[in-house]
């Protein structure tokens, strides 16, 4: 069987960034990729590598499983469960934690940019998230991972990872390789354009939440950050904010930035801002309408129940099959 995986953690709402960079690839991917199962998951072990609130990190693990669902997973395509009721996962970074050098996790940016925000200390497990990270993929020989651009490192350790077992061992793992969305790898804050847009930031204006309601929407447009020269052009070094509007437009429109372009073409900021606004909430609302649904419900128990059985069989499988390859045990 053909895998896509991917997962996403549940710490703060989700933002339009998380989306374009992440879910709505996942979602187009399912169509192009009819032959292919889809595992999708909750990662929320990957949540308390930095601390949290439990009462919040249930109530987010709830709330992104209907998120994803109502960006429009399809159930019989998707396997769609809460990281941590698999056991397997845990195991394999266990397993795996053999197989990466201190060197390579040392490297990783983005430890070291959460590691300065620490202020109780820097957990070990922050550390070594990025074998979490290889073990959520290789347990299901993902053959593509969808990601943003934030996981480019992360996903070369995993393959590094993969490939040295392979080299060790003999085939093993099938080594994955990542999809990133043509325009919208990294979409930048609103406020300031160097910047990723980002769950953990705390300036509200930096960010649309896929929650927010159509006034809100046109007013985080409005206030982005753009330039003062006046025409709708796609500069990327130039004029950063607006192209990184105009990014976000053509990916929600399916269509190049060329286009997009043209459109607007003599046309002032705040028209286009505008329109761009009006066109994030009209794609936003049927999401938003699914999402409320599920959220009052008891249909998500049943999703996940059955995403987590479907996944669990294989991982369990997978990980027996390692711990004898790697002469672990006494029993055949
Ligand atoms: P945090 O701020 O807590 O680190 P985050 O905003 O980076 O969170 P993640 O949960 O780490 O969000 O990311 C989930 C997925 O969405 C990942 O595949 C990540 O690459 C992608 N993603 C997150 N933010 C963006 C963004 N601004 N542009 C494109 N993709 C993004
Ligand atoms: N590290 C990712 C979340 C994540 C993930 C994965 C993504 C954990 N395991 C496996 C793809 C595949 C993040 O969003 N920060």
């Amino acid at each position: 069987m053909k895998t896509i995986v991917s997962g996403i953690q549940p710490t703060g709402e989700l933002n339009i960034g998380t989306y374009l960079g992440s879910i709505k690839n996942f979602v187009a991917l399912q169509k192009s990729h009819p032959d292919h199962h889809f595992f999708l998951f909750i990662a929320d072990t990957h949540a308390i590598t930095v601390p949290q609130d439990p009462t919040k990190l249930r109530a987010a693990i709830k709330s992104l499983a209907a998120m994803y669902v109502a960006c429009g997973i399809h159930l019989d395509q998707t396997s769609l469960f809460v990281q941590s009721e698999i056991t397997a996962h845990q195991e394999m970074d266990v397993l795996l934690q053999s197989f990466a050098y201190m060197g390579e996790l040392e490297r990783m940016t983005q430890f070291k940019d959460k590691a300065q925000k620490q202020v109780e200390g820097i957990r070990a497990s922050l550390f070594t998230y990025p074998v979490l990270m290889a073990g959520d993929i290789l347990l299901y020989d993902a053959e593509f991972v969808p990601v943003g651009d934030d996981q480019k490192q992360h996903l070369e350790l995993t393959r590094t990872i993969a490939e040295r077992v392979n080299h060790q061992y003999g085939e093993f793992f099938t080594v994955p390789k990542p999809l990133f969305p043509e325009l919208t790898a990294r979409v930048m804050s609103l406020q300031n354009p160097d910047q990723k847009m980002s769950k953990s930031d705390p300036n509200v204006k930096s960010k649309i939440l896929l929650s927010d309601p159509e006034n809100i929407i046109k007013k985080r447009i409005r206030s982005a950050v753009t330039d003062s020269e006046g025409t709708v052009r796609y500069d990327p070094e130039n004029k950063k904010g607006l192209s990184n509007l105009l990014r976000m437009y053509a990916a929600l429109e399916e269509t190049s930035v060329d286009n997009m372009v043209e459109r607007y073409k003599g046309v002032n900021y705040q028209t286009f801002k505008d329109d761009l606004g009006t066109k994030i909430a009209a794609h936003l609302a049927p999401i938003q309408a699914r999402y409320h649904a599920l959220m009052q419900s008891q249909e998500l128990t049943d999703i996940l129940d059955d995403g987590k059985k479907r996944a669990e069989a294989l991982a369990i499988k997978k990980v027996q099959r390692f711990k004898k390859k790697l002469g672990l045990g006494f029993k055949r």
